[in-house]
């Protein structure tokens, strides 16, 4: 049968006069046996005291802020049928008492400034544990000021009740990176809250994996002058906006590179015996304008390579349009011009567009539909040097090309070596879109798209 029980702060040792620092409960709550009741903070020990029994509260006796001592009074609680009867309230018959060691006592001869030393017997919630351990749980003051302290379950020590760190717990937030906004910068469990809102509205920058929940601990500041001179040069503005998105497509895109090398040999002396003509013509002949089209002539026989995932990642969004972005090194940092409809156009009109739209990119005239509508990316280092390369993927995209500096080799032929003009190319794509044996036919189809240039025709 249900019955209303008064339930009271148990005996909680030598305490007395115990500030209120959290009601947990209101007027109608329903409670389960051991939910936590109200916080009380004394100068050593955060603790709170559990219900004695499940029920619904029917009237609160304290407030935050109010003093108590064993025996006050904490609210009225309606028992569910039969809990009140099969287990007494807390104060009604207080567990056997534990008697507190020598050094839980308090000693009013240890003056303040001796706490901390080591001769000194150092009062912990631990050792200063109320009588009545069992019925309260209880995080220690001491422990909560030794920053960066970790417990047994990989959660910092700070300053919180039982419950904010168990609610901090099922969270996985780490309260060491929590601010209290309570009374001596106590963590209440709205600061955990917006700690949770703030990290889910956060853009992700430069700290250790901090996106994506990989929990990784931040990278710690370092004086670099302390090792020699050094001069701090703030990054550019497109370096910032590109930092963020190639991080995000690094640590959210499973990538995948698979290397080949394209024998261009007679694509190279092809593209020579055109090149002086064109530059009558003020365009510059190089490789990238056979990059592009070759790659859409393996897009259009490898039609997944030309599709983005759909937002719920359950549909690929297949293009039949051929947009191909071309990476450009500006002063000012990375740009992604897009040549669109690149399957439209001819060597000459795309080598044309590469040469102005790489103009006004190195000239900052970035315009915000010049990079935008891509269905593939070229990163094309070839000019510089350097050969294999790990290419970031330019989201939605699933794929992108990156072209090192073709050099001549010896190239066995079946009966003998043979010098051949081989550039280095690597193929990075989307695991999740594409699985191994396309990427390695894809590089392998346009590897040979490179090496016979009849089949850009085609
Ligand atoms: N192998 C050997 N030589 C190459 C080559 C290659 N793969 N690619 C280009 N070259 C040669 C060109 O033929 C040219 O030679 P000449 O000066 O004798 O005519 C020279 O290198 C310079 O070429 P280029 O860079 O001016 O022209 P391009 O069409 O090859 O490239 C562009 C244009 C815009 C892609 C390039 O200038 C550029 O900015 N590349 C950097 C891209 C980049 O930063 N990617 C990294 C992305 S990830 O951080």
């Amino acid at each position: 049968m249900s019955e209303v029980i008064e339930v009271k702060i148990p005996d909680i040792g030598d305490f007395k006069n115990i500030p209120v620092i959290e009601v947990l409960v209101k007027p109608g709550d329903s409670v389960s046996k051991e939910d936590p009741l109200v916080s009380l903070e004394s100068d050593k020990a955060t603790m709170e005291v559990p219900s004695p029994a499940a029920g619904v509260v029917k009237e609160l006796k304290l407030k935050v802020g109010d003093k108590v001592s064993e025996g006050t009074a904490v609210l009225t609680l309606a028992t569910s049928d039969g809990a009140g009867a099969a287990q007494p309230a807390a104060d009604s018959k207080p567990a056997p008492a534990a008697p507190a060691p020598p050094s839980a006592r308090k000693d009013p001869a240890v003056p303040p400034s001796d706490k901390g030393r080591a001769d000194v017997p150092q009062p912990s919630a631990d050792r200063e544990a109320p009588r009545n351990p069992a019925a309260l749980s209880t995080v220690s003051r001491e422990s909560s000021s030794a920053a960066g302290s970790v417990d047994e379950e990989g959660f910092a020590h700070a300053h919180a009740s039982p419950s904010v760190r168990r609610f901090a717990r099922e969270l996985g937030v780490d309260l060491g990176r929590v601010k209290g906004s309570g009374p001596s910068d106590r963590i209440l469990k709205e600061d955990v809250q917006n700690h949770v809102k703030h990290e889910l509205a956060r853009p992700r920058g430069a700290e250790g994996g901090g996106g994506l929940g990989f929990n990784l601990p931040p990278l710690q500041p370092v004086d670099f002058a302390k090792f020699g001179p050094v001069a701090t040069k703030p990054l550019s503005r497109i370096k910032k906006l590109s930092g963020a998105f190639l991080h995000r497509n690094w640590l959210a895109i499973p990538h995948i590179t698979q290397h080949d090398d394209a024998d261009i040999t007679e694509l190279e002396a092809f593209r020579k015996s055109q090149a002086e003509e064109a530059k009558k013509s003020g365009i510059k002949f190089t490789m990238l304008g056979f990059l592009l089209k070759a790659s859409v002539v393996a897009l259009k026989q490898f039609p997944d390579f030309n599709s983005s995932l759909s937002p719920d990642g359950d549909s690929l969004i297949v293009k039949s349009y051929y947009h191909v972005g071309v990476a450009v090194d500006t002063p000012n940092g990375l740009v992604v011009p897009v040549i669109r409809d690149v399957d439209k156009k001819g060597l000459l009109e795309l080598a044309k567009d590469l040469g102005e739209v790489s103009e006004r990119m190195r000239a900052g005239k970035v315009a915000p539909a010049d990079v935008q509508g891509g269905c593939f990316s070229i990163s094309s280092l070839g000019g510089i040097g350097g050969t294999h390369f790990t290419p970031i993927i330019n989201a939605p995209e699933v794929a992108i090309l990156g072209v090192g500096k073709s050099v001549m080799k010896p190239v066995w032929n079946g009966n003998e070596f043979q010098p051949r003009l081989m550039l280095p190319l690597s193929l990075s794509y989307d695991h999740r879109v594409i699985d191994g044996a396309q990427g390695a036919r894809f590089i392998s189809f346009l590897a040979g798209v490179l090496s016979d240039i009849r089949r850009l025709v085609l």
